[in-house]
């Protein structure tokens, strides 16, 4: 049985549960029924009905494409100012027309719907890649609801005959509020937002450790940070609760922990560490350049940060990876500009790379040490 989740309420239902609209030709037009009360086509009332689905819960309506793949949800949450808005507006960028997109021949990323395109362009792209500015402090859902940002992948798979189209992966990307993860109050809202998660993205703020603000000095817009041991264990506590997973259990969601903002820490990474050379994903997730990654953030957490991190991370996931990226690839000048040579990322696809990996879009290699 499919089930459909809500990209705006995160409900789940049924599909025959989704609701449809009555047509133009109906005498109660406008009126909504479930498509289980279809008839050979057509509404309650005889008449052609709208062809759009709408989430039966909060009555959006639900994007075609979303419905038929079977959209996936992936979370990225982290403490304020880790980075969260950033990454994501960078990475639909390098999807589309940047380096990714040089290494994945044949994909595609589009943006998903009128409201999907215009906050891209609003809240991302137009700051980022056209005026050069770093991007604004994301609204809690306190005041805004998170609106999702959607897009399809598509990829291409080339065999003895020839390229052949496979079925897009719908993406929905839910840039949450820093302030929110902390926040007893939107509590709720975070809940159904992480349980409809298929895969979690949990960025890490270096600048936010103490002996990284000691060693490079601080940089960010705010000081007072919440604690990231706490918005780690927050996320396994509410995942728990919602799904009734006893507390001896470990989560089976996967999550990619990211630490960002690598641009400000060459001294301590030395030369011979993989996040001094290029990533090896080349039309395909690289195993080995994932695993070496992996075990040198996993290390450098240890001795820069906290060696509980990883030890609550192993007890709560059962599947887990680390990673350690730059969005922009270079420290902005002040709150309103970038560096003047303009974004340059490092390795920020390979957490998403990974999902889809999982998620089977992308083929793993093995790859070599
Ligand atoms: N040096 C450097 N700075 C970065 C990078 N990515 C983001 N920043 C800076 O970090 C700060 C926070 O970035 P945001 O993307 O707004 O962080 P956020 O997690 O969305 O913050 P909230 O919306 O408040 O939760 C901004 O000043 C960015 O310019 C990076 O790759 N390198
Ligand atoms: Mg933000
Ligand atoms: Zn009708
Ligand atoms: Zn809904």
């Amino acid at each position: 049985m499919t089930t459909t989740k809500c990209p705006y309420c995160w409900a789940s239902h049924r599909r025959a549960d989704l609701h449809m609209r009555c047509g133009e030709r109906c005498e109660h037009k406008g009126e909504t029924f479930p498509e289980r009360q279809l008839r050979n086509g057509r509404c309650p009332h005889g008449a052609l009905p709208q062809s759009r689905r709408l989430c039966p819960n909060c009555g959006r309506d639900l994007l075609r494409e979303y419905v038929d793949s079977g959209g996936r949800n992936i979370a990225v949450i982290g403490s304020a100012d880790s980075g969260k808005s950033t990454w994501v507006g960078v990475l639909v960028h390098e999807f589309q027309r940047g380096q990714v997109n040089a290494r994945f021949t044949g994909m595609s990323l589009d943006l998903l719907g009128e409201e999907s395109r215009n906050r891209y362009e609003r809240d991302f792209s137009t700051p980022l890649f056209e005026q050069g500015r770093p991007l604004q402090q994301t609204v809690s859902a306190r005041t805004r609801t998170p609106e999702p940002l959607m897009f399809s992948l598509r990829f291409q798979k080339s065999g003895l005959l020839g390229a052949t189209r496979i079925a897009p992966v719908v993406t929905v990307f839910y840039d949450t509020a820093g302030e929110d993860v902390a926040n007893a109050q939107q509590m709720d809202l975070l809940i159904s937002y992480l349980d409809a998660a298929e895969g979690i993205i949990l960025l890490l703020d270096p600048m936010q450790m103490p002996k990284i603000r000691e060693l490079v000095g601080t940089n960010g817009r705010r000081s007072g940070y919440t604690d990231q041991l706490h918005v780690l264990g927050r996320l396994g506590e509410l995942l728990r609760e919602r799904s009734h997973i006893p507390v001896d259990r470990r989560l089976r969601t996967p999550l990619a922990i990211a630490l960002t903002k690598v641009d400000l820490l060459p001294d301590t990474f030395g030369p011979e560490s993989p996040l001094r050379q290029p990533s090896r994903h080349l039309g395909h997730y690289d195993e080995a350049d994932g695993r070496d990654v992996h075990e040198e953030v996993r290390a450098w957490l240890n001795q820069w940060y906290d060696p509980a991190f990883d030890r609550s991370i192993a007890n709560a996931f059962e599947v887990y990876r680390y990673f350690g990226l730059s969005a922009l690839g270079a420290q902005p000048i002040d709150g309103n500009r970038l560096a003047p040579e303009g974004v340059h990322p490092y390795r920020l696809e390979d957490p998403m790379l990974w999902l889809l990996a999982r998620f089977g879009a992308i083929k793993t290699t093995k790859g070599k040490r």
